[in-house]
């Protein structure tokens, strides 16, 4: 299923003369607007294969039909958000669930629809048919050696598939943890999960990175192994240059300031990545900016102000942006088509800010003016500049819109049926 370029052009006629009357508000408005549009056009966001299909919770799942049923329907998804909004140029696999049966052929299919692999994930977090010992009891962390080194070859033969597609850096996720008091020694947790780490990283290839993504709880409701940023970043620096912190967006106590947390970490030049969601209450996984968009600002805002020091430069070569979301209301291609957007909108609207206002403010412990310069940026509409920069580079002034008046929802379940089930969460 896909759209051409003759269709996008013809569709985006219809929205033609609006744009250039926002646009060219924009452009009086917006002083550094070419700038900002040419940094938006640069800007590539991963799309997580398992969030393409609809997601469940423990209460249900209710699938909305034409889900993907393999990893080649799933790069077929992911090229179409990439027609529809060119910034979606990369696809984030989780091993088991999207093993590449021929790599060979799944890296030309991908680069058909100018797609890169970004990070490979592994998962440890779930028993597969056929896998000789359990992780109910965690995996790196595990008292028993032998289910740590199960683990450890897991996550090793994950960078294999992860060279084969041409990836360049591996997300470790670890549900390990406990759920009752006196369950775990957190010492011993701790160190045969870094020992573990270190035999994953020693068989990383040279430029490749790993990723160690923390989460306060679920599945585990006492402790886990890597709780927070502190226990992440703390491995991560027992670990070498190549290992970096994950910031889930979801994977926070309540009310934790996440923007400072990702000013400290790319102080230490030690924040890899992120995983872009919202949520209200837990690792709710909802469409990024629906619930706390004003957060999402002040993360971008520290990511711009930090992106000065001794950071990778801020474009998609650097940080690994990720979505990682899931969809258990929504059409998972309207919701990643709308996460993608809130992004976009949001960065650009943190390249808005004053930075020589903001320090003079600071400087001057003048709070109120330091307010005023952040929301000035937030309430600044960057839709046209998005859009803009969209049209350029060849996409939809509209992706949601031509996603519906083309029915392509409707044509996928024509062609993959309503009982179409994609493997993911
Ligand atoms: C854990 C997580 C992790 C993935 C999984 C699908 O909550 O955020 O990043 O492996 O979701
Ligand atoms: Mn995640």
């Amino acid at each position: 299923m896909s759209i051409s370029q003759q269709e996008i052009d013809a569709l985006n006629e219809q929205h033609l003369s609006a744009h250039q009357h926002k646009l060219a508000y924009a452009l009086t408005h917006i002083e550094q607007s070419e700038a900002i549009i040419a940094r938006l056009e640069d800007f590539q966001i991963a799309i997580p294969s398992w969030a393409l299909g609809m997601g469940g919770t423990r209460f249900g799942r209710f699938p909305g039909g034409g889900e993907p049923r393999s990893l080649e329907e799933k790069i077929e998804d992911v090229g179409l958000l990439h027609v529809l909004n060119r910034s979606s140029g990369a696809i984030s696999l989780h091993i088991p669930w999207d093993i590449p049966q021929d790599a060979g052929a799944i890296r030309r299919l991908a680069s058909e629809y100018g797609l890169k692999f970004d990070a490979v994930n592994s998962n440890t977090f779930q028993d597969q048919p056929g896998q000789s010992l359990s992780y109910k009891f965690g995996s790196l962390q595990h008292v028993d050696r032998a289910v740590r080194k199960q683990a450890i070859e897991h996550n090793i033969e994950v960078i294999r598939h992860g060279i084969a597609l041409g990836s360049d850096a591996l997300t470790v996720w670890l549900s390990d943890g406990s759920c009752f008091p006196g369950q775990l020694n957190f010492r011993r947790a701790f160190e045969h999960t870094l020992e573990g780490l270190q035999e994953i990283y020693a068989a990383l290839p040279d430029h490749w990175k790993v990723f160690v993504e923390y989460k306060a709880f679920e599945p585990n409701f006492y402790s886990m192994t890597v709780g927070d940023w502190g226990q992440s970043y703390l491995y991560a620096s027992k670990l070498g240059e190549k290992a970096y912190t994950l910031v889930d967006l979801g994977h926070h106590l309540p009310n934790a300031n996440i923007e400072q947390i990702v000013a400290l970490l790319m102080m230490e030049g030690k924040l890899g990545g992120f995983h872009f969601n919202d949520s209200k209450y837990g690792d709710d996984d909802l469409t990024v900016g629906s619930i706390r968009p004003y957060q999402l600002f002040l993360i971008f805002n520290e990511l711009i102000g930090g992106s000065q020091d001794n950071n990778p430069p801020f474009g998609h070569k650097g940080f690994g942006w990720m979505i990682d979301a899931s969809h258990n209301v929504k059409d998972p291609l309207e919701d990643l088509l709308q996460a993608v957007e809130a992004i976009m909108v949001t960065y650009a609207q943190a390249l808005l800010v004053d930075r020589v206002k903001l320090n003079e403010a600071q400087l001057n412990n003048d709070v109120v003016q330091a307010q005023e310069i952040l929301q000035t940026a937030f309430r600044t509409d960057t839709r046209a500049l998005v859009a803009e920069a969209r049209m350029r580079a060849g996409g939809a002034l509209n992706p949601l819109g031509i996603f519906r008046q083309s029915e392509i929802r409707k044509k996928l379940i024509a062609k993959r049926g309503e009982k179409a089930i994609a493997t993911g969460l």
